[in-house]
C-alpha cells in the first residue's frame, strides 16, 4: 500500500467510499440457533430458526433482504451450500428465520452463515461460519440401558428442625450412597470425532479418562417431570479420547429424582444414569459404547447428597483414579440394570444447564466461639462454598452450616429452612489444607458456618468463596437511577433471579422447598426478561408445565413435581402469561404454537368446569401474603387475603382469555379469536355484575360485600375489567384506599406487580413515585434498609427493630416482590418492547420522570441488538439520550405537555410523540 502513489490510493478510497457508507461493514453478528443457543451441540431442533443482529454503523442502519446458506460441511460455504440456500429474500426480518431445507436427524451437523442487504440495497458480507448439531432424536437411538449402583444405603441423623417438633429431637432416615459407575474400553484406532450422550434420572458428574465432560455445568440434566420426560445433554468429548484405553466416570446422585424432595411422599427412588460414547474413527468406522451391565459400581468419597439435606464428603473413601483406565476396580460390584422406559421422553435439552456463573469472596469471618468460624458472603446467593487451602485435620470432621440471617447473638438462624438440614461436612484424611466443594447439594446462603478445622488455625476470607450456581444465561439489561436504594432494589431483583433460575423458576432456594410455582413465575417473567435471556429457560419449563395439564385442561399449581392443588387463579395461569411474555419479549411465536391446543384447552376449562356463570371457582391464594390483611387478623391466622379468590380468578381468566385472542390472530386463527373475544366480553360482564357494586366500589362478592383492598381495584384497572366512567370512580377509591393506609402499598403477589403502572396510568405519577421511594413498612426500600440483598417472601421477614419474622415460610431470596423490576426499566428509564411489534421489532421509549429522582437510565440487549434510555433532569430541563438497534424502530413518546421545546437531536420536533429509526439520538425538552 504504501508503495501506491498517493493519487491512486485517493481513487481507491473514493471508490471504496459509498460501499464503506452503506453495505460493506454490514456483517452479521451474534448469530444463533433457536432459542438464542450459539453453535449448539446437541441442539433439539424443535426450533430450528436463525437470529442475528446487525451493527449500528449509522443512524438508519437496516435490513432489506437477507440470504442463509447451510451446508454439511464448513469448506462448502457460502458457495456451494449443499443442504439449504434461503436465496435472497426481500424481508427486514432477522430474528427467528425458520430453516426450510431437508429436515434434519439425530447427530446432524450443519454449517451456516447469513449475509444481508441495508436499508439502500447494498450488499454486506458473510457472518462467520456458525454450526449446530443435533442430539438424539428419539428413544430409540439409545442402545443400552439405565445404571445405577447395588449399594449399601446409609443411615442420616439429624435434630428435627420443625417448629411442631419439640426442640432438639432426634430423627433418622436411610438413604441410598451415590453411585460411583465405571466403564473402561479400547480405542484401537484414531478418533477422529467422539460424542457422549448421557442423562440421569437423578443429577450426574461424567469424567473421561478423569477430566470433566464440562467443568462449569452442574445439577445435569435439570429438573423436568420426570415419569414424563427427561432432558439429555451431548458433549463433545474428541479431545478426550486417547489411542489405546480410556476409562468413563460417572458420579449419579439423587438430584429431584430421588431423596428428601419426596419426603412427604414415602418413594424414595434411587438415582440411575444412562449415556451412549459414540466414537467415529479416521477410517470412517463407528463405535458406540452404552450403559448396561458390563460397567462396574462403587461407593465413594460423597457418601450423601441431598437437594435439602447437603453433603457427607469422606476422603478416606476417595478412589484416586477411579475414572482413568488401569484403576484396581476388583471390589466393584456390577451396576444394577433398566431397560429404557418408552413411555418417559429423552429429550435434547432445551435451555442452558445450571452453570458456575461467579465466585463471590466473603465480606468478612469472625470466631463465635471457639473453633467456630461465620463467612458473611455479603450477599444472599445461591449455590455452595468452595474451602480454599482450609487447614484440617485427620480425626476432626469439617462442619459447613448455613443462614440467610444471623440471631442478635451472632449464631446462625436456620428454623426458616424448615426441614432442611441444609450441612455439608468434609472428614479429612490427613492433617494438611483442602480445596473442596460439595456437588450432589446447593444451598441459599449469606452466612457460612464452619468448624472442625485444625486447631489453632484461624481461616480469613481467602479460605472460602461462594459459587453462585444458576442457568448460564447471560445478563441481559441494567438500571440505574439518582436515588441508590432504588439501585438496591435493582440489585436485589436480579440477585432474586440468580438464585431461584435453577433448572426451574422456584418460589426459593433455600428451605425444603424450592419448587416452580407458577403464581411466582408469571408475575416475575416479564422483570425476568429484561435482566437476562429468560427463552430458552422458560421455553423449556413451558413443557414442564404443560406436561402437568390434567384431562379435564387445568393447569397446575406448581411445575414439575405439582402439589395436590391445581387451577388457581393468578398461578396456574401462568400457562398463558408466560409464553405470552415470551412472545412480547423475543418475538417468539412458536413457544405458544407448541402448546396452543393445550392453551385453549386450559381457557375452556376454567368456561365449563370450573366457574359458575363466568365466576371462577375453587381454591386459590388470593393476594397471597398482603400485609395487614383484616381477615388474617380477624382470624387468627398468619396470613390472608382481602381480595377474594373468585375475583382474582375471573381477572385472570378475562385477561388471559384476551391474551389468547391476541395470539389466535398473530397464528391466524380467526375463528378462536372471535371465539376468545366474545368469551372475554361474557367473563367482563360476568365481572362486574359480581364484584362492582356502588359507585366503582369494587367490594363485592356475589351478594356479599368484603373489606375493601387495593388489589380489587389494582386488578381490574389492570387489565381492563371495568367501562371508562367505573374506572375513573375506581380509580378515585384506589387512591383514597391508598391514602387510608397510610401511604403505604398493602398489596400481596397478585396486587403488587401492577401497583405502580396503574398508579401512573391513571394519572397518579406522583403517588406511584411515593410508594417506589417509600422506605417505612410495608414497601420496597423498607427491605432494602434493613439490609436485604435479595427480595423476600415477605415485606417484613426481617426488621432491624424486631428481628426475624417467626412464620414457617419466610424466605429472604423469593423473587415475586422484584416485579416491580420491569416498571423501573419501561417507565421510570423509559425502555420497553411494543405490544403491536413485539420482541422489539419497535422499541418503546417512554419515560415517567418522577419522585425525587434527577436521572435514570437502562439498557437491554434486545434480539435486535442494545437498545438504552438514559435522561437527566435539572429542574425543568430534561436531557435524554436513547439509542435504537439496528433493524429495529423506535417510538419515542415525550414526557412533556410543553411540545414546543421538544427537540431531537437540535431539530425542533412539535408532537407528542415520535418514530425514528434505528441510531442515537439526543432529546431536549422541559418538562
Ligand atoms: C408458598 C410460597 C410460594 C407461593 C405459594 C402459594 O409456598 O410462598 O411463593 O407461590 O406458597
Amino acid at each position: 500500500m504504501s508503495k501506491l502513489p498517493m493519487k491512486t490510493i485517493a481513487t481507491i478510497l473514493f471508490a471504496l467510499f459509498p460501499l464503506a457508507l452503506h453495505g460493506a461493514g454490514l456483517k452479521p453478528t451474534s448469530t444463533t440457533v433457536g432459542e438464542s443457543f450459539r453453535n449448539p451441540v446437541g441442539y433439539s431442533l424443535q426450533d430450528l430458526s436463525f437470529s442475528w443482529q446487525l451493527p449500528l454503523v449509522r443512524n438508519g442502519t437496516a435490513q432489506t433482504a437477507y440470504r442463509v446458506v447451510v451446508a454439511s460441511s464448513a469448506d462448502k460455504l457460502p458457495d456451494k451450500a449443499d443442504v439449504w440456500d434461503s436465496g435472497k429474500i426481500d424481508s427486514p426480518q432477522s430474528v427467528k428465520v425458520d430453516y426450510k431445507g431437508p429436515a434434519l436427524r439425530s447427530r446432524d451437523r450443519r454449517y451456516w452463515m447469513v449475509k444481508v442487504w441495508d436499508e439502500v440495497g447494498a450488499e454486506g458480507a458473510w457472518s462467520e461460519v456458525n454450526h449446530f448439531e443435533a442430539g438424539l432424536m428419539d428413544n430409540s437411538e439409545w442402545k443400552g440401558q439405565w445404571i445405577s449402583g447395588d449399594l449399601p444405603t446409609g443411615r442420616k441423623e439429624y435434630l428435627f428442625n420443625r417448629s411442631s417438633v419439640p426442640k432438639g429431637k432426634k430423627a433418622s432416615y436411610d438413604f441410598m450412597k451415590p453411585a460411583y459407575l465405571r466403564k473402561e474400553f479400547g480405542a484401537s484406532k484414531e478418533v477422529t470425532s467422539a460424542r457422549f450422550y448421557a442423562t440421569a434420572k437423578g443429577i450426574y458428574k461424567a469424567s473421561i479418562n478423569g477430566r470433566q465432560l464440562d467443568s462449569r455445568t452442574q445439577w445435569v440434566p435439570g429438573w423436568t417431570q420426570h415419569d414424563i420426560r427427561l432432558q439429555t445433554d451431548t458433549y463433545d468429548v474428541t479431545s478426550l479420547i486417547q489411542q489405546g484405553g480410556n476409562a468413563i466416570g460417572v458420579l449419579v446422585g439423587d438430584g429431584w429424582f430421588a431423596g428428601q424432595l419426596h419426603r412427604k411422599r414415602r418413594d424414595n427412588k434411587k438415582p440411575w444414569f444412562l449415556g451412549q460414547l459414540e466414537i467415529t474413527y479416521s477410517d470412517g468406522t463407528k463405535e458406540v459404547i452404552s450403559t448396561d451391565g458390563t460397567w462396574q459400581a462403587s461407593t465413594g468419597p460423597i457418601v450423601f447428597g441431598d437437594i435439602f439435606d447437603g453433603e457427607d464428603y469422606d476422603a478416606n473413601a476417595e478412589m484416586p483414579g477411579w475414572d482413568k483406565p488401569g484403576f484396581n476396580a476388583r471390589e466393584w460390584t456390577k451396576p444394577e440394570v433398566q431397560d429404557i422406559d418408552k413411555a418417559v421422553a429423552l429429550d435434547p435439552r432445551r435451555n442452558q444447564p445450571v452453570s458456575e456463573m461467579q465466585e463471590l469472596t466473603p465480606a468478612s469471618v469472625k470466631e463465635i466461639a471457639d473453633g467456630v468460624f461465620i463467612f458473611d458472603m455479603g450477599q444472599n446467593m445461591v449455590g455452595w462454598p468452595r474451602l480454599v487451602d482450609m487447614p484440617v485435620e485427620k480425626g476432626s470432621v469439617v462442619k459447613l452450616r448455613f443462614a440467610e440471617v444471623l440471631r442478635p447473638d451472632g449464631t446462625l438462624y436456620v428454623d426458616n429452612y424448615r426441614a432442611a438440614i441444609s450441612e455439608d461436612t468434609y472428614t479429612p484424611k490427613e492433617d494438611g489444607r483442602i480445596t473442596w466443594a460439595p456437588t450432589l447439594t446447593f444451598h441459599g446462603f449469606q452466612y457460612v458456618e464452619v468448624s472442625g478445622l485444625k486447631k489453632g488455625e484461624k481461616p480469613g476470607v481467602g479460605n472460602l468463596k461462594g459459587v453462585v450456581l444458576h442457568n448460564a444465561m447471560p445478563m441481559t439489561g441494567g438500571f440505574e437511577c439518582s436515588n441508590e436504594k432504588i439501585n438496591r432494589l435493582q440489585s436485589n431483583i436480579q440477585w432474586g433471579q440468580r438464585g431461584n433460575f435453577f433448572s426451574v423458576p422456584t418460589d426459593c432456594p433455600q428451605r425444603d422447598e424450592r419448587l416452580g410455582w407458577t403464581g411466582d413465575a408469571q408475575v416475575f417473567a416479564p422483570t425476568s426478561t429484561f435482566n437476562m435471556d429468560v427463552e430458552g429457560f422458560f421455553t423449556k419449563w413451558l413443557v414442564d408445565v404443560n406436561d402437568l395439564q390434567d384431562e379435564r385442561g387445568a393447569y397446575p399449581n406448581v411445575a414439575p413435581f405439582g402439589v395436590k392443588n391445581r387451577g388457581s387463579g393468578g398461578w396456574s395461569d401462568a400457562g398463558i402469561i408466560v409464553p405470552y411474555e415470551m412472545y412480547m419479549a423475543y418475538g417468539n411465536t412458536k413457544i405458544f404454537e407448541d402448546h396452543y391446543d393445550q392453551m385453549k384447552k386450559w381457557i375452556h376449562f376454567l368456561r365449563d368446569h370450573s366457574s359458575k356463570n363466568l365466576i371462577r371457582m375453587g381454591f386459590g391464594f388470593g393476594d397471597w401474603l398482603q400485609p395487614n390483611s383484616v381477615s388474617a387478623q380477624r382470624s387468627g391466622k398468619e396470613r390472608g387475603s382481602d381480595t377474594p379468590n373468585a375475583l382474582v380468578g375471573t381477572a385472570y381468566h378475562y385477561r388471559t382469555t384476551l391474551m389468547m385472542e391476541h395470539m389466535a390472530r398473530v397464528l391466524g386463527k380467526e375463528d378462536d379469536a372471535k371465539e376468545f373475544a366474545a368469551l372475554a366480553q361474557e367473563i367482563k360482564v360476568a365481572f362486574n355484575r359480581a364484584f362492582v357494586g356502588e359507585a366503582g366500589r369494587v367490594d363485592r362478592n356475589g351478594k356479599k360485600t368484603f373489606t375493601e383492598s387495593q388489589t380489587a381495584y389494582l386488578v381490574p384497572l389492570s387489565f381492563g375489567l371495568l367501562d371508562e366512567e367505573t374506572a375513573k370512580l375506581a380509580a378515585g377509591h384506589l387512591v383514597r384506599k391508598i391514602k387510608e393506609d397510610g401511604s403505604h402499598l398493602n398489596t400481596g403477589f397478585i396486587g403488587t406487580p401492577i401497583l405502580t403502572s396503574v398508579l401512573a396510568r391513571i394519572g397518579e405519577v406522583d403517588l406511584a413515585y411515593e410508594l417506589l421511594e417509600k422506605e417505612t413498612y410495608p414497601s420496597w426500600l423498607f427491605t432494602v434498609n434493613q439490609g436485604a440483598t435479595t427480595m423476600w417472601e415477605r415485606w417484613d421477614a426481617y426488621s432491624k427493630e424486631k428481628g426475624i419474622h417467626p412464620a414457617r415460610g419466610n424466605s429472604l431470596n423469593h423473587y415475586a416482590y422484584g416485579a416491580i423490576g420491569k416498571w423501573l426499566y419501561a417507565s421510570v428509564a423509559g425502555l420497553n418492547y411494543d405490544e403491536r411489534q413485539p420482541g422489539y421489532k419497535n422499541v418503546i421509549f417512554a419515560p415517567i420522570p418522577g419522585g425525587t429522582l434527577t436521572h435514570a437510565s437502562a439498557w437491554h440487549q434486545t434480539p435486535y441488538g442494545r437498545a438504552s434510555s438514559a435522561w437527566k433532569k435539572s429542574g425543568d430541563s430534561f436531557e435524554w439520550k436513547v439509542e435504537i438497534p439496528a433493524n429495529s424502530t423506535g417510538t419515542l413518546v415525550f414526557p412533556t405537555r410543553k411540545l414546543d421545546s421538544v427537540k431531537v437531536d437540535g431539530d425542533p420536533v412539535g408532537a407528542a410523540s415520535m418514530n425514528l429509526k434505528s441510531g442515537n439520538y439526543t432529546v431536549t425538552l422541559k418538562l
